[in-house]
């Protein structure tokens, strides 16, 4: 298997984070769907990073579904609890994580491909309220109810909520203030000191 996609981008590192974690053997290629847009376009005619290349040639995209695909292969290995309550708890975490992943996107986007004179005040107002909506909840929640510990058994609520946030604090520190997030701090430096962040660092 081989998963495409650079680890600046929060989906492609949580998808390279899951899959060790998990167990499984695969090679990853540092393409960009900006930079390598044509190279990219060969292996996934619709540029989406991450994009996993399974063994028959099949080409999965979408974090979430490639993750769902590693875990069918991995079991009786999980990153997600089976005992329904905790399952119900894990999905609302990474739920959050994704939504705040694809807010800081939006805000980037906007700020990177469109023109100055282009860019649309009254959505990214929109972007960043549901943005900080979605790190205040995440704080909440990880304080009212901690998640496992970063550790070498840490499941994909933690997985999500470590990558996203450090995503965010690389990309726009200046709208999600690290010091109004302190659990998300304390979470996100614990676990980036793990040798499987420290093996898929943010970045190209
Ligand atoms: N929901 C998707 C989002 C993936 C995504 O938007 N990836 C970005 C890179 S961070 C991408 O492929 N951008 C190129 C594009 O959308 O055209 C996932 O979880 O994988």
């Amino acid at each position: 298997m081989k998963l495409i996609g650079m680890l600046d981008s929060p989906y492609v590192r949580r998808a390279v984070i899951s899959l060790r974690m998990l167990g499984l053997k695969f090679e990853h290629q540092s393409l960009s769907v900006f930079s390598t847009y044509t190279e990219f376009q060969r292996i996934n005619p619709v540029v989406k990073a991450p994009t996993l290349v399974c063994d028959d040639g099949t080409y999965l995209m979408d974090s979430t579904l490639i993750i769902e695909y590693a875990e069918a292969l991995a079991q009786p290995h999980s990153l997600m609890s089976s005992n329904i309550r905790d399952k119900q708890y894990e999905l609302h975490i990474v739920g959050l994580a994704l939504a705040a992943c694809e807010k800081s996107v939006q805000i980037i986007y906007e700020r990177n491909l469109r023109p100055s004179e282009k860019q649309h005040q009254p959505w990214v107002a929109r972007v960043t309220e549901q943005l900080l909506a979605a790190y205040s909840a995440l704080e909440v929640a990880i304080t009212q109810h901690p998640l496992a510990s970063p550790d070498a058994a840490m499941g994909q609520a933690g997985i999500s909520t470590a990558v996203a946030w450090y995503f965010t604090q690389k990309m726009l520190p200046e709208i999600v203030r690290a010091s109004d997030f302190p659990n998300l701090v304390a979470y996100s430096k614990a676990a980036e000191a793990l040798p499987v962040f420290l093996a898929a660092p943010h970045g190209d």
